[in-house]
């Protein structure tokens, strides 16, 4: 076997080198024979390159290319010729020229692949994740990566360009409570005590800002051991960045002006800037979601005061428990009975819904629902002073409950809604910044105060006289095309606001000193003002690619329950390793899902 010293890349090929000789590896692509002439499409990372075998031209090298298949790597050497006008492939890049080999070498040979690659996207997931250093081989693969290298290059001269260090922050660190579960990891060294994986860099970008840092930034990796909903990770990537002396407009800014470049030059667009911001009241009022995909109207309306004197059992409990109506108003469609019915399982059984009523308004004045002898006579009448373009034919899809569940509800209808109905409109770039969250969250099942973002927020001023519920935050959300794509917050700075809150969320100085002592010992050091925020890159890059699942843009992704396939992850280990641990485990292994 001969390894050639390559020259040039197979995609890399162009008119320039006409009449060259030239040296290219990669793999077999594909292969055509026509009457003893072999066509090989080779392919490396840059893209194909047709190659010509012919037996009058080179005899030797022709019979060696009988034995290539699929995905062998060769080595060869050729000149590069222009291809017949009638054999010109303007689907190809190089498609107009054509390499006559007069040497080939066979560097690799490949068994049958398990999937195809040109079909990967009609294979089950499994079997590419289980292969995945194969299924990385498609160019499409391979764009989706060197876009995320070429974006977080971009990210990086940008921080750079405006005095930000890039500093590393330890992936073995503490546990602390709150937010998702931690992964831990045990200390040999020091048995029966864990690290926790980071969460996120947080406490340690507010350290550095301690340590008068300045301006960081990093590209992080963040471990969660939580539920994995769509567009969700166990281990995911954040663009981190931590400021000091500044405002939330400093850090909105500073990150408008890095997705100004990144839109610009990834996807040709000019965004129109500053972005709009939205309240969290007012976008939860508006569409039921923290994070609306205002590509599409379809916006709640408040019903309940139609409701008023109701004698439907369950809509007069939730008015007289304080709670509230929300309505749907879909005038795109006119529903057929099956299909409102649709509508209803879709919410019960698909988003968990307690229930979904409709009332479709007819043009003779009447309605159909479930609940229709139940309305007033003049109903319509009553609802078009809530809804004014109402119109017969229009549908209501209602939900009743305590308003945060109730609209939260209705904004996944929405959103299910808008997709199944076409409504969205795909080609538009829709952001905006969320501001004002809650400060604190109320956990029906442990039933106390939650940071909603996390607890170095800041409130905002003279919250302590506010009830617990009413407090804002000074958090923001960067929210594009209905997902979150950042978050960050104002921090508090000093260590008496810091144990107030601790407080409100029921910490006890004890056991905040316990978890969060190093913060809270260098509140009392000489602590700047500071913020920030991180955005998600994973997701960045899956708007990016328009991708439709975020593992198509991580080189080795986890499947939806957890598990690296391809290195069969998580998995038992030896009883002596445990032991070195002084670990004892008390399941058995389950029986892996994918
Ligand atoms: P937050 O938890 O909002 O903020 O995370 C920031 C962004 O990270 C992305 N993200 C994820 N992406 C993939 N898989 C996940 N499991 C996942 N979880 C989050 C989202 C999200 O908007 N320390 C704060 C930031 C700060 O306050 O500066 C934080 O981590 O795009």
């Amino acid at each position: 076997m001969q390894l050639f010293q390559r020259s040039v890349y197979c995609g890399e090929v162009n008119k320039g080198f006409e009449g060259k000789e030239i040296f290219l590896a990669g793999w077999v692509h594909g292969r055509r024979d026509h009457g003893g002439v072999i066509f090989i499409d080779l392919r490396d990372r840059t893209g194909l390159v047709q190659l010509v075998f012919n037996p009058q031209v080179n005899a030797q090298a022709t019979e060696q290319a009988h034995a290539l298949r699929a995905e062998f790597v060769i080595s060869v050497r050729g000149k590069v010729i222009a291809r017949a006008p009638e054999a010109v492939n303007p689907k190809m890049p190089t498609g107009t020229l054509e390499i006559k080999v007069d040497h080939l070498s066979i560097v690799a040979i490949a068994k049958p692949l398990p999937f195809q690659l040109e079909e990967a996207e009609h294979v089950d997931e499994e079997i590419r994740l289980r292969y995945r250093y194969l299924d990385l081989r498609r160019p499409a693969m391979h764009d989706h990566i060197k876009l995320r290298h070429d974006v977080t290059f971009a990210m990086r001269e940008y921080f750079d360009r405006l005095g930000f260090y890039e500093i590393e922050t330890p992936m073995l660190t503490k546990s602390t409570p709150g937010g998702a579960r931690d992964f831990l990891v045990p200390s040999s060294v020091n048995p029966g005590t864990f690290y926790a994986l980071p969460q996120s860099p947080q406490i340690y970008k507010q350290l550095l800002m301690a340590s008068g840092m300045d301006r960081y930034f990093q590209i992080a990796r963040c471990f969660r051991d939580e539920a994995l909903r769509a567009n969700r990770q166990p281990e995911f990537t954040q663009l981190d960045l931590e400021m000091s002396f500044i405002q939330e407009s400093d850090i909105q800014d500073i990150c408008e002006g890095l997705i100004a470049i990144l839109w610009k030059k990834f996807l040709g667009i000019e965004l129109s800037l500053p972005l709009r911001r939205y309240t969290f009241d007012e976008v939860m009022a508006r569409f039921g979601s923290d994070k609306p995909d205002m590509r599409f109207g379809l916006e709640v309306h408040d019903m309940t005061k139609l409701f008023a004197d109701t004698e439907l059992k369950f809509l007069k409990t939730t008015v007289a428990q304080g709670g509230k109506i929300g309505a749907l108003c879909v005038k795109e469609k006119e529903f057929s009975r099956s299909e409102l019915e649709h509508w209803v399982n879709t919410a019960i059984k698909g988003l968990g819904a307690k229930g979904l009523l409709y009332i479709r308004f007819n043009a003779d004045g009447t309605s159909d629902s479930p609940v229709a002898k139940f309305l007033p006579s003049d109903f319509f009448r009553q609802a078009r002073e809530v809804i004014p373009d109402l119109e017969p034919n229009h549908t209501l899809f209602l939900v009743a409950g305590p308003y945060l569940e109730a609209w939260s509800m209705l904004g996944k209808l929405r959103i299910e809604l808008g997709k199944q109905l076409g409504l969205i409109d795909t080609k538009q770039w829709n952001m905006f910044w969320v501001t004002d969250f809650p400060m604190f969250e109320w956990d029906a099942e442990t039933k106390h105060w939650n940071a909603m973002h996390h607890p170095f927020t800041s409130p905002q001023k003279d919250w302590e006289a506010m009830a617990m519920g009413d407090v804002r935050a000074r958090a923001y959300d960067l929210v594009c095309n209905g997902e979150e794509l950042g978050g960050g917050s104002i921090r508090i700075f000093d260590a008496t606001a810091q144990a107030k809150v601790f407080e409100a969320i029921g910490l006890s100085p004890e056991v905040a000193q316990q978890k969060f002592g190093f913060l809270i010992n260098a509140l009392e050091y000489g602590f700047p003002p500071h913020g920030g925020i991180a955005l998600g890159i994973d997701r960045l890059i899956m708007l990016f690619a328009g991708t439709a699942s975020i593992r198509d843009v991580i080189a080795f992704p986890k499947t939806q329950s957890g598990a690296c396939l391809m290195m069969d992850a998580p998995s038992t280990v030896e009883e002596s390793q445990l032991k070195e641990l002084h670990i004892k485990t008390v399941a058995k292994a389950q029986e892996k899902k994918a």
